[in-house]
């Protein structure tokens, strides 16, 4: 089952960007007609600059799913043409790899095992993507649900200490808490980033802001989200967290104030930096890269900014 099953709106005010819904839904499951949950059999394909992307990369590495589904990655740095006939669409590469090709998956482009999937396809050739290699096709894009499947129908390839991310008694809560964590800061930064008139700029702006400034009052007061259970809402958040002085702050325009700027949250995002699974999964030079070369429409010059100095994030360097 998918846990959340309507996608959340969009505010409707005019020029604010609106996030299509995704394509690829079905769930991983028991049921007929949900996808099988068998070991080795799919690969999951993501950039370490996408926020979507990398918080499945966190969940499946607490989770110890590692042996259970293979990775692919793609460069933060989009192959041209950096916009498709329509003046829509992009692509990801697989440069990182030797020969520029996915070892498995034998393919150079994203857009491949897409329009191999469906030749019809038209949506955009997004990360997360789940690949099924049993029958080469894109079987799951729903990067909302996503994690909810690693931590639910994935448990009996679960590491024997793995933490329970989606606890029974809070799921509801969880549910509730990640919704108002996307509309206002995951996707609220992107709202900022990409709206296109004044006026919704300023909206997405300044409810990032207010919802940040009410989570910074939550974490002074608890050292997860959740007490002191780490949860799938603390992942969801971190993401935004480790782009936010990086990318955010100058390519999405959300100046007010830096993660840094906030006591709690600061030591907040820094204390999951220092487990393995968060560090291991965040690379700051593919988030810069990604959002100042690729993403941010107004660097015309395509000049990427030396700071911020991200070695703050380790105690040795504390202040
Ligand atoms: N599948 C989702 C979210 C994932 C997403 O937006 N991923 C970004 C990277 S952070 C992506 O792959 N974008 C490619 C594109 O827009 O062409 C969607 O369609 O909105």
């Amino acid at each position: 089952m998918a846990y959340q099953t309507s996608f959340p709106d969009e505010p409707p005010l005019p020029g604010s960007f609106k996030r299509k819904p995704n394509y690829f839904t079905t769930p991983f499951g028991f049921a007929p007609g949900e996808l099988p949950v068998e070991k080795g059999r799919y690969r999951l394909i993501w950039s370490k600059a996408c926020p979507w992307a990398t918080r499945q990369m966190i969940a499946r590495s607490l989770l110890g799913l590692e042996d259970a589904i293979s990775v692919g990655t793609v460069d933060p740095v989009r192959p041209p043409p950096y916009r498709d006939e329509r003046g829509e669409r992009t692509d990801w590469a697989f440069s990182l790899d030797p020969g520029g090709v996915d070892p498995v998956l034998k393919i150079k482009t994203l857009s491949e095992i897409y329009l191999a999937t469906d030749s019809g396809y038209e949506g955009r050739f997004t990360v997360p993507a789940v690949i099924d290699l049993k029958v080469r096709k894109v079987v799951n894009t729903d990067y909302f649900n996503m994690s909810y499947y690693w931590e639910t129908v994935w448990k009996d390839f679960h590491r024997k200490d793995a933490p329970d991310l989606f606890p029974q008694d809070l799921r509801e809560e969880i549910i509730a808490l990640n919704e108002v964590i996307y509309y206002e800061v995951n996707n609220g930064v992107y709202k900022a980033g990409f709206a296109e008139t004044q006026e919704a700029y300023a909206d997405a702006c300044e409810k990032v802001f207010i919802r940040l400034d009410e989570l910074e009052k939550r974490l002074a007061k608890s050292r997860y989200l959740f007490g002191d259970r780490l949860t799938d809402s603390d992942i969801r958040l971190y993401v935004t967290l480790a782009r936010f002085d990086a990318a955010y702050y100058n390519c999405f325009r959300v100046n007010k104030r830096r993660v840094r700027d906030y006591p709690a949250l600061w030591a907040y995002a820094r204390s999951l930096y220092r487990i393995p699974a968060f560090r291991e999964n965040t690379d700051f030079d593919h988030i810069k890269i990604h959002y100042h070369l690729c993403c941010d429409r107004g660097n015309v010059l395509h000049l990427l900014p030396k700071g911020p100095d991200n070695s703050d994030w380790l105690p040795e360097r504390s202040a």
